[in-house]
Protein backbone atom coordinates (compact mmCIF):
# COMPACT_ATOMS: atom_id res chain seq x y z
CA UNK A 1 0.00 0.00 0.00
CA UNK A 2 2.21 2.85 -1.05
CA UNK A 3 1.79 6.47 -1.12
CA UNK A 4 -0.14 7.88 -4.12
CA UNK A 5 2.68 10.18 -4.87
CA UNK A 6 5.55 10.09 -7.74
CA UNK A 7 8.82 11.65 -8.36
CA UNK A 8 8.66 14.69 -10.50
CA UNK A 9 9.71 15.39 -13.83
CA UNK A 10 8.60 19.25 -14.55
CA UNK A 11 7.61 20.91 -11.01
CA UNK A 12 5.48 23.58 -10.77
CA UNK A 13 4.22 25.81 -7.80
CA UNK A 14 6.34 23.81 -5.14
CA UNK A 15 5.53 23.84 -1.82
CA UNK A 16 7.79 23.56 0.71
CA UNK A 17 7.98 20.42 3.20
CA UNK A 18 9.54 20.00 5.71
CA UNK A 19 10.22 16.38 7.71
CA UNK A 20 11.91 16.33 11.45
CA UNK A 21 12.16 14.59 13.50
CA UNK A 22 15.12 12.38 16.15
CA UNK A 23 17.29 10.34 14.42
CA UNK A 24 16.27 6.71 13.55
CA UNK A 25 12.55 8.04 13.30
CA UNK A 26 12.12 6.70 10.43
CA UNK A 27 12.37 10.24 7.98
CA UNK A 28 14.24 9.12 4.77
CA UNK A 29 12.16 5.89 4.94
CA UNK A 30 9.12 8.16 4.70
CA UNK A 31 10.30 10.20 2.04
CA UNK A 32 11.52 7.01 -0.08
CA UNK A 33 7.26 5.91 0.31
CA UNK A 34 6.57 9.01 -0.84
CA UNK A 35 8.93 8.84 -3.85
CA UNK A 36 7.05 5.31 -4.55
CA UNK A 37 10.69 3.38 -4.53
CA UNK A 38 11.70 0.92 -2.67
CA UNK A 39 12.27 1.16 0.79
CA UNK A 40 15.81 -0.22 1.77
CA UNK A 41 17.70 0.38 4.81
CA UNK A 42 19.87 3.69 4.56
CA UNK A 43 22.60 5.36 6.35
CA UNK A 44 21.75 7.90 9.12
CA UNK A 45 21.52 11.14 6.98
CA UNK A 46 24.04 13.39 7.10
CA UNK A 47 22.69 17.26 6.12
CA UNK A 48 19.24 17.05 4.22
CA UNK A 49 18.00 15.10 1.23
CA UNK A 50 16.05 16.80 -0.96
CA UNK A 51 13.24 15.41 -3.29
CA UNK A 52 11.10 16.88 -6.00
CA UNK A 53 7.50 14.59 -5.38
CA UNK A 54 4.24 15.37 -6.96
CA UNK A 55 1.56 13.86 -4.15
CA UNK A 56 -2.25 13.86 -4.51
CA UNK A 57 -1.96 16.35 -7.37
CA UNK A 58 -0.05 19.05 -5.66
CA UNK A 59 3.65 19.04 -6.33
CA UNK A 60 6.33 19.31 -2.55
CA UNK A 61 9.99 20.01 -2.31
CA UNK A 62 10.24 17.55 0.45
CA UNK A 63 13.36 18.09 2.65
CA UNK A 64 14.25 15.32 4.74
CA UNK A 65 16.73 16.85 7.50
CA UNK A 66 19.29 14.24 9.20
CA UNK A 67 17.86 13.92 13.08
CA UNK A 68 20.97 13.24 15.00
CA UNK A 69 22.00 16.22 17.91
CA UNK A 70 24.51 17.80 15.96
CA UNK A 71 22.52 17.88 12.25
CA UNK A 72 19.67 19.23 14.63
CA UNK A 73 21.16 22.55 15.18
CA UNK A 74 21.26 23.44 11.67
CA UNK A 75 17.41 22.47 11.10
CA UNK A 76 16.44 26.11 11.43
CA UNK A 77 18.13 27.47 8.43
CA UNK A 78 15.89 25.81 6.03
CA UNK A 79 12.83 26.96 7.63
CA UNK A 80 12.54 29.56 5.68
CA UNK A 81 8.81 29.54 3.29
CA UNK A 82 7.89 26.40 4.82
CA UNK A 83 4.38 25.63 3.75
CA UNK A 84 3.75 22.55 5.68
CA UNK A 85 5.77 20.11 8.11
CA UNK A 86 6.33 16.33 9.38
CA UNK A 87 7.40 15.56 12.13
CA UNK A 88 8.07 12.09 12.33
CA UNK A 89 8.08 9.52 15.68
CA UNK A 90 9.17 6.67 16.44
CA UNK A 91 6.36 5.39 18.22
CA UNK A 92 8.60 2.05 19.76
CA UNK A 93 10.65 4.45 21.57
CA UNK A 94 9.40 5.20 24.39
CA UNK A 95 12.76 6.10 25.91
CA UNK A 96 13.41 9.33 23.63
CA UNK A 97 9.72 10.51 24.07
CA UNK A 98 10.79 13.70 26.11
CA UNK A 99 14.23 14.48 24.25
CA UNK A 100 11.59 14.28 20.74
CA UNK A 101 8.89 16.45 22.72
CA UNK A 102 11.25 18.99 23.57
CA UNK A 103 12.71 19.12 19.78
CA UNK A 104 9.20 19.63 18.68
CA UNK A 105 8.80 22.63 20.98
CA UNK A 106 11.82 24.38 20.31
CA UNK A 107 10.54 23.70 16.27
CA UNK A 108 7.86 25.19 17.09
CA UNK A 109 8.99 28.52 17.97
CA UNK A 110 10.93 29.07 14.83
CA UNK A 111 9.22 32.45 13.25
CA UNK A 112 9.68 30.59 10.20
CA UNK A 113 6.76 28.21 11.03
CA UNK A 114 4.83 30.55 12.49
CA UNK A 115 1.09 29.25 11.71
CA UNK A 116 2.56 26.20 9.27
CA UNK A 117 0.39 23.41 10.13
CA UNK A 118 2.22 20.11 12.12
CA UNK A 119 1.28 16.54 10.71
CA UNK A 120 2.93 14.13 13.51
CA UNK A 121 3.73 10.66 12.00
CA UNK A 122 3.29 7.99 14.95
CA UNK A 123 5.62 5.69 13.00
CA UNK A 124 6.92 2.09 12.91
CA UNK A 125 3.14 1.49 13.73
CA UNK A 126 3.37 -1.93 12.19
CA UNK A 127 5.54 -3.23 15.37
CA UNK A 128 4.18 -4.82 18.13
CA UNK A 129 5.22 -2.25 20.76
CA UNK A 130 4.19 0.65 19.07
CA UNK A 131 2.45 3.07 20.96
CA UNK A 132 -1.24 4.07 19.26
CA UNK A 133 -1.39 7.60 18.21
CA UNK A 134 -2.96 8.91 21.18
CA UNK A 135 -0.19 8.45 22.99
CA UNK A 136 2.02 9.52 20.83
CA UNK A 137 -0.12 12.41 21.19
CA UNK A 138 -0.08 12.67 25.12
CA UNK A 139 3.87 12.18 24.96
CA UNK A 140 4.11 14.54 22.51
CA UNK A 141 1.90 16.70 24.52
CA UNK A 142 -0.11 18.19 21.15
CA UNK A 143 -3.14 19.31 23.03
CA UNK A 144 -1.00 21.77 24.12
CA UNK A 145 -0.55 23.50 20.72
CA UNK A 146 -2.64 26.35 19.89
CA UNK A 147 -1.11 28.59 17.02
CA UNK A 148 -1.89 26.05 14.35
CA UNK A 149 -3.46 22.83 12.93
CA UNK A 150 -2.38 19.70 13.71
CA UNK A 151 -2.41 16.23 13.16
CA UNK A 152 -1.43 12.55 14.32
CA UNK A 153 -1.49 9.84 11.76
CA UNK A 154 0.22 6.50 12.83
CA UNK A 155 2.32 5.30 9.65
CA UNK A 156 4.82 2.61 8.60
CA UNK A 157 7.70 3.46 6.42
CA UNK A 158 7.92 0.63 5.20
CA UNK A 159 4.54 -0.38 4.32
CA UNK A 160 3.24 2.87 3.25
CA UNK A 161 0.40 2.68 5.88
CA UNK A 162 -1.13 5.37 6.61
CA UNK A 163 1.06 8.00 4.61
CA UNK A 164 -1.61 8.68 1.92
CA UNK A 165 -3.94 9.67 4.78
CA UNK A 166 -1.26 12.09 6.48
CA UNK A 167 -0.73 13.55 2.62
CA UNK A 168 -4.24 13.93 2.25
CA UNK A 169 -4.50 16.23 5.34
CA UNK A 170 -1.68 18.26 4.43
CA UNK A 171 -3.19 19.20 0.61
CA UNK A 172 -6.62 19.86 2.81
CA UNK A 173 -4.97 22.24 5.44
CA UNK A 174 -2.68 24.02 3.04
CA UNK A 175 -5.80 24.96 0.84
CA UNK A 176 -7.82 25.77 3.51
CA UNK A 177 -5.23 27.97 4.45
CA UNK A 178 -4.29 29.76 1.09
CA UNK A 179 -7.84 30.31 1.13
CA UNK A 180 -8.20 31.78 4.47
CA UNK A 181 -4.58 34.45 3.34
CA UNK A 182 -6.81 35.18 0.12
CA UNK A 183 -9.69 36.39 2.10
CA UNK A 184 -7.28 38.23 4.84
CA UNK A 185 -8.21 36.17 7.54
CA UNK A 186 -5.39 34.00 8.12
CA UNK A 187 -4.47 35.55 11.68
CA UNK A 188 -7.52 34.04 13.50
CA UNK A 189 -6.01 31.39 16.55
CA UNK A 190 -6.11 28.41 15.49
CA UNK A 191 -7.34 25.51 18.29
CA UNK A 192 -7.57 22.14 16.26
CA UNK A 193 -5.97 18.99 16.25
CA UNK A 194 -6.98 15.46 15.16
CA UNK A 195 -5.61 12.05 16.29
CA UNK A 196 -5.69 9.26 13.65
CA UNK A 197 -4.59 5.72 14.48
CA UNK A 198 -5.16 2.82 11.68
CA UNK A 199 -4.88 -0.06 14.54
N1 LIG B 1 9.56 -1.63 11.21
C1 LIG B 1 9.75 -0.39 10.75
N2 LIG B 1 11.00 0.08 10.56
C2 LIG B 1 11.14 1.34 10.09
C3 LIG B 1 10.03 2.16 9.77
N3 LIG B 1 10.49 3.35 9.33
C4 LIG B 1 11.84 3.27 9.36
N4 LIG B 1 12.22 2.07 9.83
C5 LIG B 1 13.61 1.63 10.05
O1 LIG B 1 14.19 2.51 11.01
C6 LIG B 1 15.55 2.77 10.69
C7 LIG B 1 15.79 4.26 10.53
O2 LIG B 1 15.08 4.74 9.39
P1 LIG B 1 15.51 6.08 8.62
O3 LIG B 1 14.48 6.32 7.59
O4 LIG B 1 16.91 5.99 8.18
O5 LIG B 1 15.42 7.13 9.81
P2 LIG B 1 15.74 8.69 9.77
O6 LIG B 1 14.68 9.35 10.59
O7 LIG B 1 15.89 9.15 8.37
O8 LIG B 1 17.12 8.78 10.56
P3 LIG B 1 18.28 9.90 10.43
O9 LIG B 1 18.64 10.03 8.98
O10 LIG B 1 19.38 9.37 11.29
O11 LIG B 1 17.72 11.18 10.99
C8 LIG B 1 15.86 1.96 9.42
O12 LIG B 1 16.41 0.72 9.81
C9 LIG B 1 14.48 1.76 8.81
O13 LIG B 1 14.41 0.60 8.00
C10 LIG B 1 8.71 1.62 9.97
O14 LIG B 1 7.68 2.26 9.75
N5 LIG B 1 8.65 0.34 10.46
MG1 LIG C 1 17.48 9.96 7.31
Amino acid sequence: MGANCAALQRPRREHKMMVLGLDNAGKTSILLQMKQVAVVPVASTVGFNLESIRCQDLDFAVWDLGGEAKNRQMWRIYFKNTISFIFVFDSTDRGRSVEAREELKEVLKDDNLRGVCLMVLANKSDLPEAMSSMEVAEELELAHITDRKWSVQSTSATSGQGINQAIEWIKETISEREYKKNLGSSRQTIREGSVNDNK
